[in-house]
């Protein structure tokens, strides 16, 4: 299986976060990129490393607004300026829905964005978002890193298709910053850019001639990844795919479901702890809206009593049972693929889930399961905090489905 990979990820460091009023060294480090890197390394035989490609700014101001990535791409630089506290680019005063009501939202929006506190407060929801100076580089490489593998994904796909072997196609992005707590607007949950998303959409809009004249060899130019009108993508007049999001991270994905809420030719299927961060999203009542109707389904679990047979359980109904899913007939399949579900994660984890077999039927389902069978299917990497175990953990899930 080829995995995209790149140094650059790892750039991104902020010293510490704070949570729950404790300062603490920033759990989201590049250590735990490099503890699967080394993981996979080990695995000559099953694992191939590939480097990311570049496919512009265009596919992420596909998902985000332009105005949200001016500002990911700016605000480390404008703090600095005004003589902030370099190692800690971080939010003082956020916006609030219950602390709006007598202002006009385009009025507050003007006045914050005059100072780097006042833009945090408006793009930023959390104290786990920090920027560095290279926090706009790994996210953008991240981003990259996806829409690598969503490219080399349809290419897998095209070379099966004409061997008509019926091999499986997979790809995992291995990337870092996570994404799938990002929406449009506003980061947080240690998520900039929705590394998922911006894939899904590129897989949607753009057909494999189209990737193919797009891509370019990375190399990271400041002044080219701002944001300075980007024309606007063409899309191809085909019928859209119908993408399955599988988001197994221990937490709700509140900003892939956002995305995608009120689209039907995205389902997005999300077990997760509950109730637990992000606090206000991931029940079972929030199915879509619009023609999205029925197409987002949210499974919350109790972390306290969760177990390994519980948590496959749950899983292999959602992907063999459920009529909706079945219905839908995807035509590939993202899997947002966090660790962070393991017993011991430092921030997540569900307690009875012990059982390092239970990665590997995972990656099983997603290959065999029927809602998923002859699908192809793009891993994409996000959260998971037990650093030493972070490499076994995703070797089983991808092995699971290679085997
Ligand atoms: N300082 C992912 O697993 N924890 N994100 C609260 C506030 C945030 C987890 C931090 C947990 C986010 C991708
Ligand atoms: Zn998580």
């Amino acid at each position: 299986m080829d995995i995209v990979y790149s140094e650059d990820c790892a750039l991104h460091d902020p010293p510490f976060e704070l949570t729950r009023g404790v300062v603490k060294p920033y759990v989201e480090s590049p250590a735990r990129l490099e503890s699967i890197k080394k993981a996979v390394d080990s695995q000559p035989d099953q694992f191939h490393i590939i480097s990311p490609r570049d496919y512009s700014l265009t596919p992420i101001l596909n998902v985000h607004k332009e105005d949200y990535i001016k500002f990911l791409s700016t605000i480390y630089d404008d703090w600095v300026k005004e003589g902030l506290p370099k190692d800690a680019v971080m939010g003082e005063c956020f916006t609030h829905l219950n602390n709006l009501s007598q202002v006009d939202p385009d009025i507050i929006k003007e006045t914050a964005l005059m100072t780097p506190s006042g833009r945090m407060g408006i793009y930023v929801y959390d104290l786990s978002i920090a920027f560095t100076s290279k926090t706009w580089l790994s996210t953008y490489t991240s981003a990259q890193i996806a829409l690598t593998g969503a490219h080399k994904l349809l290419e897998l796909q095209d070379a099966n298709n004409k061997k008509a072997n019926g091999n499986a196609s997979a790809i995992y992005a291995l990337c870092r910053p996570p994404g799938h707590h990002a929406n449009c607007c506003v980061a947080g949950g240690y998520c900039f850019v929705n590394n998922a998303a911006v894939s899904v959409k590129f897989l949607q809009d753009y057909s494999l001639e189209e990737m193919n004249a797009m891509s370019k060899p990375l190399e990271f130019d400041p002044k080219k990844t701002t944001v300075t009108g980007e024309p606007k993508p063409t899309l191809s007049d085909k019928p859209k795919k119908k993408i399955m999001i599988v988001d197994v991270d221990y937490h709700h994905g509140n900003g892939t479901q956002d995305i995608f809420y009120d689209d039907q030719s995205v389902l997005y299927i999300s077990l997760h702890g509950y109730p637990d961060y992000p606090f206000f999203t991931g029940s079972t009542k929030e199915i879509g809206k619009g023609q999205g109707q029925g197409y987002n389904i949210n499974i919350p679990l109790n972390p306290k009593t969760t177990t390994d047979a519980i948590y496959l359980d749950h899983l292999t109904r959602v992907l063999q049972e459920n009529q909706t899913v079945q219905d839908f007939d995807a035509d590939i399949i993202v899997c947002s693929m966090g660790l962070d579900t393991w017993h011991e994660d430092p921030i997540a984890g569900m307690k009875g889930l012990k059982d390092v077999e239970t990665y590997f039927k995972i990656g099983g389902l997603l290959r065999n399961s029927s809602s998923c069978k002859g699908r192809p299917v793009l891993f994409i990497q996000e959260g998971g905090y037990t650093v030493e175990k972070l490499g076994q953990l995703a070797c089983r899930i991808l092995q699971g489905y290679i085997d």
